[in-house]
């Protein structure tokens, strides 16, 4: 993405969108690492001059180098299974209250913790970097981990905002692997021209590389009573908070303190996300446009699923699992598609619901609006579904919330006079208008729908 930003002025303008999914090979899930740095590179070369490169990406997921910058192995994809089991018997030597006490993050069986404990640390490993910071390692030379990124490691100490050395002792993993930790907005180094093909002298900018701490940097909201979901393959659903909320009730509902730009905690839960949605369509090889025609048109509540149950975090037919959970649960599986997506989205929404309210609680922080951000703020469906299911007005958009957080870091960086993230949302507000979307319906057909679902198990 290619971003301008100035005096009212915010926009972005696509460079190049590829491909990137999940590679299965000789059983192990892999992320396609060299085909995104190669896409990367193609996109960068189309920019022309700019100022400044800054990526973003995913979280948890790493790379290792040996001493020499190699890196050891293809880095594998966090949803592969290899973590199977892992999380359970980590947990058994570092017990999960003092894991949250020191990490205040949320239990993902995928964490990078359970990751590095699923495998053989190479001997050979010097190095571990998170996939932004490896690609900014290609394009610079430069070694170390945005704090952001490292925030959802689980092996991060929320408060001293560092590595914690006591954490990686009790996993067993050698303390110098992990490197120093960069602020978002301080420059990593400059792209190197014989190494990328691309123009000496650009400065390659550290931004929050967690996409989803760059996502919510560009949610256009006023003030602090504003709850966001970041939905795309997953939805990220929470509160921006000044600090960490460390209580049992904040662990049990099993609620993560990520760390955002300028210093702030993303109070959120990962929900499944459209994942369900995006791998049903892709079993079924249908357009979504049309699939989401036949959900709207498709009777209300009829087949409701928990999105967050296990079985749906692998990749693989979506469809058959829905109608496995169905049967477990007593319900007659959707009869078609146009069913079998009404009973996804309106599923979402109760679990966006029961987090939104279990957030607010918990923090004690009450919201007047949601705001959606990314790409599913494009799906009218599930953005009215939404506003009916938590009773409050939804403000939908930015679609590339994450490119927006991105470039508005880089541009302070530079110079741009953005003294803070209200400065930054109020030129997003004004460059992006989001679209309301109010309650609708009987908010009794949802508080049924929510003990159907939750309420006996
Ligand atoms: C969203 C996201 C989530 C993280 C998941 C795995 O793209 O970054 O925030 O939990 O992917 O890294």
């Amino acid at each position: 993405m290619l971003g301008e930003v100035g005096a009212d002025v915010l926009e972005l303008r696509e460079l190049n969108r590829f491909w990137n999914g999940p590679v299965r090979a000789h059983g192990t899930l892999y992320w396609d690492l060299l085909h995104l740095y190669r896409s990367t590179l193609d996109g960068l070369a189309l920019a022309g001059p700019i100022d400044g490169i800054g990526i973003d990406s995913w979280a948890v997921d790493y790379g290792l180098l040996d001493d020499a910058g190699r890196l050891l192995g293809n880095p594998v994809h966090y949803r592969d299974s290899r973590t199977d089991g892992v999380m359970e018997r980590v947990l058994s030597t570092i017990p999960a209250a003092e894991l949250y006490a020191v990490t205040g993050l949320q239990q993902l069986p995928f964490n990078t913790i359970y990751q590095l404990a699923a495998e053989e640390l190479p001997v050979d490993a010097a190095t571990l970097l998170m996939i932004p910071d490896l690609l900014a390692y290609w394009l610079t030379g430069e070694i170390g981990v945005e704090r952001t990124n490292a925030s959802t490691t689980q092996l991060y100490d929320v408060l001293a905002r560092d590595w914690s050395d006591e954490l990686i002792a009790r996993a067993g993993l050698p303390r110098p692997v992990f490197p120093a930790l960069r602020e978002p907005g301080e420059v990593i180094g400059s792209v190197l021209p014989d190494e990328t093909g691309l123009a000496a002298g650009t400065p390659v900018i550290a931004v929050g590389s967690h996409d989803t701490a760059s996502a919510v940097v560009a949610v256009p909201a006023v003030g602090e009573r504003f709850a966001y979901i970041s939905s795309g393959t997953w939805s990220l659903v929470g509160l921006e908070l000044d600090a960490p909320v460390l209580t049992d009730d904040a662990r049990e509902a099993n609620f993560t303190n990520e760390g955002g730009v300028d210093g702030r905690t993303r109070f959120l839960r990962n929900v499944m996300g459209l994942w369900i949605l995006q791998e049903c369509q892709r079993v079924w090889g249908a357009d979504l446009d049309e699939l989401l025609r036949a959900g709207a048109d498709a009777p209300p509540f009829a087949v409701l699923i928990d999105p967050d149950a296990p079985e749906f975090l692998a990749p693989g037919n979506m469809p058959a699992r829905i109608d496995e959970q169905c049967r477990r649960t007593g319900q007659e599986p959707p009869q078609n598609r146009g069913a079998a997506v009404r009973c996804i989205l309106e599923s979402l929404a109760l679990a966006y619901r029961r987090t939104l309210r279990a957030a607010q609680t918990i923090a004690d922080r009450e919201v007047d609006v949601l705001h959606v951000i990314g790409g599913g703020s494009q799906n009218e469906l599930l953005c009215q579904l939404t506003a009916d299911a938590c009773g409050v007005p939804v403000f939908a958009g930015p679609v590339e919330a994450s490119a927006l957080g991105n470039v508005l870091v880089q541009a302070r960086a530079l110079g741009e006079p953005l003294s803070d993230l209200s400065a930054m949302r109020a030129l997003v507000r004004s460059t992006h208008s989001p679209r309301r979307y109010d309650p609708q319906g009987k908010p009794a057909d949802w508080d049924a729908a929510e003990s159907r679902v939750f309420g006996t198990r």
